[in-house]
């Protein structure tokens, strides 16, 4: 008998409509079980999903609803980072209310997510910008305000003169506002920051810790922190070149064995020195004028040309007083690094020789690297930072770095001038304090008042939350908040008088910084935590998503929790014990002979004899197959999730998006493929329904013993369980989907023997029928409930145990053998269970063993006994 066709779109709704309804997937909070909590990256409200959420969403299910199936309380939350600029430029383009914005992109967002059947429990919901969560989120502000970890600083920011409005970064192309076009200023204001720095050193030692991070991951929070140790030197300028009597010039170097190859000083063009030598100079105030209208960010100044001005300043040499050093203004100096002054050394390091190349300086190996002799090592256009033997360097000539570098940190700290010694060590890190304070409406309001009289002045934890007002208009440039005619004006909380609000909100990267804390308990009013309970639920067993965050979210978030346990709120110290980055979904390109771009939808591939070509449906015209690029709407190559599902179901859509590629490596979407997804989805309904016939007329009981035939069906059905199931665990879907395929591939093979099959067979086709099934529920769920009922098991799917493996059913994958020469036992030798006698032959006489017992005699024969024993005779 042939079943009908699996029809998705019927079966899809009603099980996520039972589901929901017996709440199967709501984590209770009190349930005894260990638990086990997933997390996917929560999305922005955008208005749509992306096929990118739906392979992070579908790689974090599979795992919840494995883990539920093994007996786990699992949590598997949801929610919205709902604060940010889009919103507040919907509301200039649209004039739609930010808050209305984000609330019906929830909306429309959530029906989509839920269309892909993810296990998740959405009683934990919550949006950022609710203000039931960013309450609990001032509050924490308030905290880290009285325990030091919040502060104001004098800061940087990007000032649009015409739109006359402080810029985010994003909102700054190419060193112009992006909607005024002006040209961006650097402006200093009084910003917040957190102090995530009281905390670089801990947050780098623990990264030793994260065993179940990706490595790269932690190579790049390793960099961002980037510490160094060297030494802070001061040099003493000359007092006939000094302006405003500047007796000292300090720099921090990771290089002080190259201080006999300084060839100049280098100073910021912000740095006070700079600015004290330009009062005077009016070229130079040009100079450095100049060079920060280019921007004084890292990213601008490693790509910039180096250039430098000479301010006629002299620094000495901390060991020869006679020697002298120019003291340049240089562009590639930052004054938030170190010091904001240097000393260069250009023969060790390449942008010093740049310079020197360009102004004419010269340059002095004091490194000679081994085997090489220094008489001849000269330096012309690559610098050397390698290992070495001091050379040029008096008293440290002979030395290796590391000693010469030893020797002058002793010399130069107990060397005083000024009653200071000269040069201390220190470790320095790049790591800047985290910069939060925000000039833009949709975030949330920095929870302070600024009082004439009394300063700054936390709002009382009483009067939280400090709630954005919705009257608020975006016809003026520039923050709403400010503009707004009675929000920011308020009484003192402390002395009664006429204060204002900070108009300030957070940067967005806060309200992410602990959410996932919050999910444990999203329902507390009184408090962000609730401590029996989060530190119970934390940290995340499994976090995933994108590697664009492995950086300041992880980071932040990091920061976060320790500054969360300094003020009492939690107790853990690490918020994610296991992190996966995923890769991309990306797809072909396709163009026009006149560049423009086209959907795929309207592209027809045909392979034929010569290859792919692309021809547009709608008229026949060739097209050209371009380059496999990450979805883009300006490329034209996405594909709508919506589409997908409606087309072919959610299941199949998630069965492809596990296939094809590691989880962590980017998926190629392909029409072909998902077809064939869509195939095997069929063939399993099929093969399913046919077992279930077979089902019906087995033995309930299991049988006494089983036949080859049934034998054989059980080693693959367990083999594949055993391998699924530790490939869960490691996250390899793709391999796991493989096995599944071959497993499918044995019963279909077992089934499509025809015939009645004896009571054993049946059995156990039933049995790998079932087994079959759970294997592919975390990945096709719906399928899978349906499929549980062909099979007439009671209750859902999503609720039943895992499958037990049957141990003594493993197929093991090698074979040991008894190694004897001439009939004495002399060792034993494991081979593949599937190797051949020559391959056999070879390992055992390969033995040391073997080859003492010949004792140089030629072998004669050797005598394989498959699977016992391998006799050598000599
Ligand atoms: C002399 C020297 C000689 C250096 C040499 C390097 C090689 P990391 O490892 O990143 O900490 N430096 C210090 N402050 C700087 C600033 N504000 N802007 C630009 N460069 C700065 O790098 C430390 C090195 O970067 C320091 O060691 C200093 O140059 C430079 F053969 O001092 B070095
Ligand atoms: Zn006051």
């Amino acid at each position: 008998m042939t079943a009908e066709r699996y029809n998705a779109r019927d079966s899809e709704p009603r099980w996520q409509r039972q589901w929901a309804e017996k709440s199967i997937f709501v984590c209770k909070n009190d349930d005894p079980r260990p638990k086990y909590y997933v997390l996917e990256m929560f999305p922005y409200p955008s208005g749509r999903i992306h096929i990118g959420h739906v392979r992070n969403y579908t790689l974090g299910d599979v795992l919840a609803r494995y883990m539920r199936a093994n007996g786990h309380n699992v949590m598997h939350p949801m929610g919205w980072d709902a604060f940010g600029l889009p919103a507040e430029n919907a509301a200039i383009e649209r004039k739609v209310a930010p808050k209305a914005w984000t609330y019906d992109n929830i909306a429309a967002m959530k029906k989509q997510l839920q269309s892909i059947g993810l296990s998740l429990d959405w009683s934990r919901e919550f949006a950022t910008c609710d203000p039931s969560y960013y309450k609990h989120q001032q509050k924490l502000f308030n905290d880290f305000l009285r325990a030091g970890l919040a502060e104001r600083e004098k800061r940087k920011i990007n000032w649009d003169p015409v739109d006359m409005t402080v810029l985010a970064n994003e909102q700054v192309i190419d060193g112009r506002g992006w909607r005024s076009g002006a040209v961006v200023e650097q402006r200093e204001m009084n910003q917040w920051v957190f102090k995530i720095t009281k905390y670089s050193q801990e947050l780098l030692d623990a990264l030793d810790t994260l065993d179940r991070w990706p490595d790269r991951v932690r190579v790049m929070q390793r960099n961002w922190i980037g510490r160094s140790e060297g030494m802070l030197i001061r040099f003493a300028l000359d007092p006939a070149t000094a302006p405003n009597g500047d007796s000292d010039l300090k720099v921090f170097t990771t290089r002080h064995d190259t201080l006999f190859g300084a060839k100049f000083m280098a100073i910021a063009p912000d740095h006070p020195l700079a600015q004290a030598a330009a009062a005077k100079n009016p070229k130079l105030a040009e100079f450095i004028a100049e060079a920060k209208r280019h921007g004084t960010a890292q990213e601008i100044i490693d790509t910039q040309e180096k250039q430098g001005f000479d301010t006629g300043i002299k620094a000495i040499h901390p060991f020869d007083p006679s020697w002298k050093l120019p003291v340049y203004v240089a562009n590639f100096v930052l004054m938030e690094y170190g010091t904001g002054a240097i000393f260069g050394c250009p023969a060790h390091d390449q942008r010093d020789l740049d310079f020197v190349n360009k102004y004419g300086l010269g340059n002095t190996p004091v490194v000679c690297p081994p085997d090489v002799d220094p008489k001849t090592f000269v330096i012309t256009d690559t610098a050397y930072d390698g290992d070495g033997r001091m050379i040029n360097s008096r008293f440290l000539d002979g030395m290796t770095i590391e000693q010469a570098k030893e020797d002058v940190a002793k010399r130069l700290e107990t060397e005083v001038r000024g009653n200071l010694p000269v040069g201390e060590r220190k470790v320095n890190f790049r790591l800047r304090d985290w910069g939060v304070s925000r000039q833009r409406y949709w975030g949330c309001p920095i929870p302070v008042i600024h009082c004439p009289k009394c300063d700054v002045v936390p709002v009382p934890d009483a009067d939280l939350p400090v709630v954005l007002p919705e009257d608020v208009t975006f016809d003026k440039p520039g923050n709403a908040l400010d503009h707004h005619p009675t929000w920011k004006h308020v009484t003192c909380p402390k002395c009664g008088g006429k204060a204002q609000r900070e108009t300030d909100t957070m940067d967005t990267f806060v309200d992410s910084a602990w959410y996932f804390a919050r999910f444990t308990d999203p329902w507390n009013e009184t408090a962000p935590t609730t401590r029996a309970i989060v530190d119970r639920l934390m940290p995340v067993d499994q976090y995933i998503g994108g590697v664009e965050h492995a950086i300041l979210h992880l980071l932040y978030a990091r920061f976060f929790t320790r500054a969360m346990k300094a003020t009492g709120h939690i107790a853990y110290d690490e918020p994610f014990a296991g992190q996966y980055t995923q890769g991309m979904v990306v797809h072909e390109t396709y163009q026009k002979a006149d560049g423009g771009y086209v959907t795929p939808a309207e592209v027809k591939i045909e392979t034929g004899g010569n290859g792919r070509r692309a021809v547009l449906m709608e008229t026949g015209e060739e097209i050209s197959i371009g380059p496999i690029e990450k979805m883009s709407k300006s490329k034209k190559n996405t594909v709508d999730p919506d589409d997908i599902i409606a087309t072919y179901g959610a299941d199949v859509a998630r069965w492809f998006m596990l296939s094809d590629s590691p989880p962590d490596r980017d998926v190629i979407w392909s029409d072909e493929r998902v077809q064939g997804a869509s195939r095997f989805v069929q063939r399993l309904w099929r093969l399913v329904n046919e077992s279930a016939e077979i089902a019906k007329v087995a033995p309930a009981a299991r049988p006494a013993s089983f036949g080859a035939d049934a034998l054989g069906l059980r080693k693959a059905a367990h083999g594949a369980l055993d391998k699924v199931s530790s490939g869960i665990e490691r996250l390899h879907f793709n391999v796991c989907l493989a096995h599944i395929r071959e497993f499918t591939n044995a019963l279909a093979e077992v089934l499509g023997r025809g015939g009645k099959p004896a009571p054993d067979l049946a059995w156990s086709v039933r049995e790998a029928a079932i087994i079959l099934v759970q294997l592919v529920s975390p990945m096709m769920p719906h399928l899978a409930e349906e499929c549980w009922q062909v099979l007439g098991q009671s209750g859902l799917i999503s609720e039943a145990n895992w499958p037990q493996i049957e141990r003594d059913l493993l197929v093991e994958d090698t074979v040991t053998l008894v190694v004897q020469v001439n009939g004495k036992k002399r060792g034993d030798v494991t081979v593949p269970r599937v190797a051949q006698n020559p391959e056999i032959e070879a390992a055992v006489l390969a033995l040391d063993a073997v080859k003492v017992a010949l004792g140089g005699k030629a072998v004669r024969k050797v005598i394989v006994v498959p699977m016992r024993i391998v006799n050598v005779v000599g």
